[in-house]
């Protein structure tokens, strides 16, 4: 097989290239990364000296390819499938990968603060980084709740990159600060969750759940 996608199942980056690849459609295989295990860390880091999933390998090109939008966009280019995820039209194009953007930085970015802090040794909490994590989110929130409107998806009635990028963020960021009244937001969230290639990538990683920290 051609592709090797090196990621874990619980990760929100590594969620967003896995709902990539079931909208294409294209065959790849699977390496689970254990980053605590110190070999396999070790491993990884030869491909990417970051050591941060999902790593995407083409052994047709020869070619290793890091960073989850990075990804998806060279899946566009040679191996399209059913979903076209980022838009021939260049002005959409360019709203697609903003948005993108919006839910990796704006979204992603602070979600993953607020969880790591839990993660953190008692005396090494911030939580003055995760007070501005909170705010940022909120901010993010009120944005999107006033774009969305009732789309379907991020970019209107097409599904493309900006929503991949958006089902894992969404999902986390709602359990660590629950939208709220925020019904646009709340209904766009049931729409990916219910989006055959997402559903699919929650059942895979039911079984690692229990290791989230949650709320
Ligand atoms: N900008 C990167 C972010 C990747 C990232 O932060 N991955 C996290 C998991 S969601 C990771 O590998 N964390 C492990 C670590 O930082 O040690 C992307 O879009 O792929």
């Amino acid at each position: 097989m051609t592709l090797t996608l090196h990621f874990h199942p619980l990760s929100s980056f590594c969620m967003k290239v896995l709902v990539a690849l079931y909208e294409t459609g294209a065959p790849f295989e699977r390496k689970i990364v254990n980053l605590a295990n110190e070999a396999e860390r070790a491993a990884f880091a030869k491909l990417w000296p970051f050591a941060k999933f999902p790593v995407l390998q083409d052994h047709g090109r020869d070619l290793t390819i890091p960073e989850s939008t990075i990804i998806i966009e060279y899946l566009a280019l040679h191996h399209p499938g059913a979903t076209q995820l980022v838009p021939a039209d260049p002005d959409l194009a360019r709203q697609t990968r903003l948005r993108d953007r919006v839910f990796d930085l704006h979204v992603n970015g602070p979600m993953q603060k607020i969880v790591t802090d839990k993660l953190r040794p008692a005396a090494h909490h911030d939580p003055f980084g995760v007070d501005h994590a909170k705010e940022q989110l909120q901010i993010a929130y009120a944005m999107l709740e006033r774009e969305l409107g009732d789309n379907t998806w991020a970019m209107g009635n097409v599904f493309t990159m900006a929503d991949c990028a958006a089902a894992p963020a969404l999902f986390y960021a709602n359990q660590i600060l629950p939208f709220g009244e925020r019904r646009n937001l709340t209904r766009y969230l049931g729409r990916l969750v219910e989006r055959p290639s997402f559903a699919r990538v929650l059942a895979e990683a039911q079984p690692y759940f229990a290791m989230f920290p949650g709320a």
